[in-house]
């Protein structure tokens, strides 16, 4: 059988990471696009030759034509500009838009079959323009945003119970940003809900709801700390965990930005929910219960998307 294609538009820091370990794990032989010159071609070739050192066979090509990627199985979206330290992810906006314009358009034309994961921010509504400039089924668009904040959330989980991260669920829900709902009664650790774990000792609300915070603000810790970009290395591998789920049709139980029709009180909108991910893409939303408290969170996040949303209707009426 031939090897999956994967096609990574954009070839930054994350799209090099995603390159990287899309053929450290085999899943399929890989291209490079970016409008930079040179830096695909060149991560492309840098990767290829760690191959004989790791032993693993796939294909690897850098580009900066649209054609190269004809006949992708996946894409995965990074193309646009990050953050720098003081800005928001809204704040990438109109830059990232006509971005998504362009890619949207390069993935009708070349890949209208392809499961489509987006990564430029700001993720909800910049999967929403893909989606729209792409044509493409909206089971097939998605958005990376939910696995990178939930495990955020387990990172400082584990951290704090002194125990393996491998042992710590956790569900971020609702839109990548300031409004993201970290759901407490849905984390566990090895099954133990969270609230039980505050009630047991092993932890206190105080201690619980800093971390919670600290999840939120999880991407601009990072951006602060590198000072010139924002976080690759995680934000890469959450990516992969959907590229996989869908190429390998595992039926993951994943948190994404998946477009809802008419969901946990959200019509017509793509927002952060957990979905389930297989060969037909996004399959499945689930529709978890949520508390009064939590669906107020939820409801207030998915108006800032909402408002994102209209924002982008506004600078390009070409949009519905
Ligand atoms: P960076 O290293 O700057 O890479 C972006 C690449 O996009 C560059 O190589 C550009 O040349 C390329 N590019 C720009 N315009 C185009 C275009 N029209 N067509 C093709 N390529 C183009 O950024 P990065 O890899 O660090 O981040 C990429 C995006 O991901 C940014 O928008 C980030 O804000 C976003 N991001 C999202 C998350 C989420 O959790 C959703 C996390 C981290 C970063």
């Amino acid at each position: 059988m031939a090897r999956a294609k994967i096609a990574l538009i954009g070839a930054g820091q994350i799209g090099g990471t995603l390159a990287h370990l899309a053929a450290l794990k085999e899943l399929g032989d890989v291209v490079l696009f970016d409008i930079a010159e040179g830096t695909p071609q060149g991560k492309a070739l840098d990767i290829a030759e760690s191959a004989p050192v790791d032993g693993f066979d796939a294909v690897l090509k850098g580009t900066n034509d649209y054609a190269d990627i004809a006949g992708a199985d996946v894409c995965i979206v990074t193309a646009g500009v990050p953050r720098k330290p003081g800005m928001s992810r809204d704040d990438l906006l109109g830059i990232n838009l006509k971005v998504m314009k362009s890619v949207g358009e390069g993935i009708a034309a070349n890949a209208p079959n392809a499961f489509v994961i987006c990564i430029t921010n700001p993720l909800d509504a910049m999967v929403w323009a893909l989606r729209e400039f792409s044509g493409l089924p909206h089971e097939k668009v998605c958005g990376m945003a939910g696995i990178l904040d939930s495990a955020r959330f387990r990172h400082f989980l584990a951290d704090e119970f002194e125990v393996s991260v491998k042992d710590v669920t956790a569900f971020v829900l609702g839109g990548h940003g300031d409004t993201m709902v970290p759901l407490s009664r849905y984390s566990t650790v090895a099954g133990i809900p969270l609230p039980d774990l505050v009630e047991m000792g092993w932890t206190s609300q105080e201690k619980l709801d800093a971390i919670i915070q600290r999840t939120r603000d999880g991407g601009a810790e990072i951006v602060g700390l590198l000072g010139n970009g924002s976080a690759f290395y995680a934000p890469a591998a959450s990516a992969i965990e959907m590229a996989e789920a869908y190429l390998k049709d595992q039926k993951r139980l994943l948190p994404c930005a998946a477009y809802i029709k008419s969901a946990l009180g959200v019509k017509d909108l793509y927002v952060g929910v957990p979905t389930v991910i297989g060969a037909g893409g996004i399959e499945k939303i689930v529709e978890i219960k949520l508390n009064k408290d939590e669906q107020a969170m939820f409801d207030k996040s998915v108006e800032a998307v909402r408002g994102l949303v209209s924002a982008c209707k506004e600078i390009d009426s070409s949009l519905g």
